[in-house]
């Protein structure tokens, strides 16, 4: 028999006790933020350090796979990789980038919480950085460009620049008319590596506006890259528009008799030539999507590469991209190993997909990219040549979409 004060207080204790029970069970029901769910469960932590996705296997499953209730996209794998993403951008750019954040946070980041630096050759403005660093899960940086980087060097002749835009322009070459398209690319091929916000980081993932990733991504690509000693990585790859770069290849031939000390041996001349190196078959890997080494593009190597190039002054007086530069130096100044095809990263950029080829992969990480999309053995992509020249076997299922 209970006396008044004791009932209340068995009360208050079954009141209590119902209050936790609802709690758990309401808790249980939403998802937890993996990085605590890892804390919470040990056992749904898997230790993929000793079996990454193996180098040059396109047709390797990512080892790190579904888990638990949030999503399929995995815990973080120990430590982090000293790495960043990068965004060059206009403040018009802002509703653009703000998609393609969307997609990288849903897709990876919200699980690993990278930075992410943005550039510009003017000051970012406040409404650019406060949607983008609600966005982004990691910490933002915004840096603006020095003029140095975005003008001309003195050994241009301005006036011959000039007439170039608008002979192309009348020849309607996409771009061909446009000063700013050139100091873009110029920028991409030799100095955003340089700014003093990117001289923290090891290796960076550029991302453009409005591109979308189709998969979860349920390994960390900074980490592969820095585990199996790649200095270079791309999703798609294709045919550059001759007309932008007549005598790029000339401007590569007289940098190779100049250092013939920065050529890898075991390079991949191949995939950029169909002679032996006498002219330029055009293939490159498209530098909207990429995941490189810092360090390599900051190596005497790069640096002496650029800097023979931009003194030819192609980047103004024809309208070399960042894509075939970047592709060639690749190519002939890492050894074939170091640059990595993603079959598991499902990307678009307008106008081409890469959707991975194998339907178990595309169904365990939950995509959603249509595979008759894919781009990657369409006549126009250079990523068989790819395979081939690294004695690659395709994956299962790649016939049916070509
Ligand atoms: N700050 C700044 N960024 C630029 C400028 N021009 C281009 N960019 C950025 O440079 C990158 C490449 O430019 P895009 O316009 O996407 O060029 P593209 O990918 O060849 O062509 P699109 O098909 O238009 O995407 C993007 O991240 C742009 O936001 C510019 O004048 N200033
Ligand atoms: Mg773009």
């Amino acid at each position: 028999m209970s006396s008044g004060p004791v009932k209340y207080v068995r009360y208050l204790l079954f009141a209590a006790a119902g209050l936790a029970v609802f709690f758990f069970l309401s808790r249980s029901a939403i998802p937890i933020p993996e990085t605590i769910g890892s804390k919470l469960n040990p056992a749904s932590y898997k230790d993929n350090s000793a079996s990454p996705p193996s180098s040059h296997d396109s047709t390797a499953t990512p080892k790190e796979q579904t888990n638990g209730a949030s999503g399929s996209v995995s815990t973080p794998q120990g430590a982090r990789v000293n790495a960043t993403f990068v965004t060059l951008a206009r403040n018009s750019d802002v509703w653009d980038i703000a998609k393609s954040i969307r997609s990288v946070e849903d897709r990876f980041n919200r699980n690993y919480h990278y930075d992410w630096v943005f550039l510009n050759d003017k000051e970012f403005d406040d409404e650019f950085k406060k949607i983008t660093t609600a966005l982004v899960s990691g910490t933002t940086h915004y840096g603006v460009i020095p003029k140095e980087h975005w003008s001309y060097p003195e050994w241009i002749d301005q006036d011959k620049a000039k007439k170039v835009r608008e002979d192309m322009g009348q020849r309607k070459i996409i771009y061909g008319d446009s000063e700013s398209y050139r100091h873009m690319c110029r920028y991409e091929s030799g100095f955003f590596f340089r700014h003093p916000l990117m001289l923290n980081y090891e290796y960076y993932w550029r991302v453009e506006p409005s591109i979308e990733l189709f998969c979860d991504i349920s390994f960390d690509p900074f980490r592969f890259m820095k585990e199996n000693n790649k200095k270079y990585s791309f999703v798609l790859s294709l045919y550059e528009y001759f007309d932008t770069i007549p005598t790029l290849w000339d401007s590569v031939k007289k940098f190779m008799d100049n250092h013939p000390e920065h050529i890898a041996k075991e390079n991949s001349m191949e995939f950029l030539s169909d002679d032996g190196g006498k002219t330029y078959n055009k293939c490159h890997f498209w530098s909207n999507f990429e995941i490189g080494h810092l360090e390599w593009l900051r190596s005497k190597e790069y640096l002496d590469y650029f800097e023979s190039l931009d003194r030819d002054g192609g980047f103004f007086y024809e309208r070399w991209g960042d894509a075939p530069v970047h592709s060639i130096a690749a190519g002939l100044l890492l050894e074939k190993q170091q640059v990595h095809f993603f079959n598991e990263i499902a990307y678009y950029h307008v106008p081409f997909t890469h959707c991975p080829t194998g339907e178990q992969l595309r169904l365990d990480l939950k995509c959603h990219c249509n595979p008759s999309d894919n781009f990657d053995w369409k006549g126009y992509s250079c990523t068989s040549r790819f395979f081939h020249v690294n004695n690659m076997k395709k994956p299962a299922g790649y016939e049916a979409e070509s």
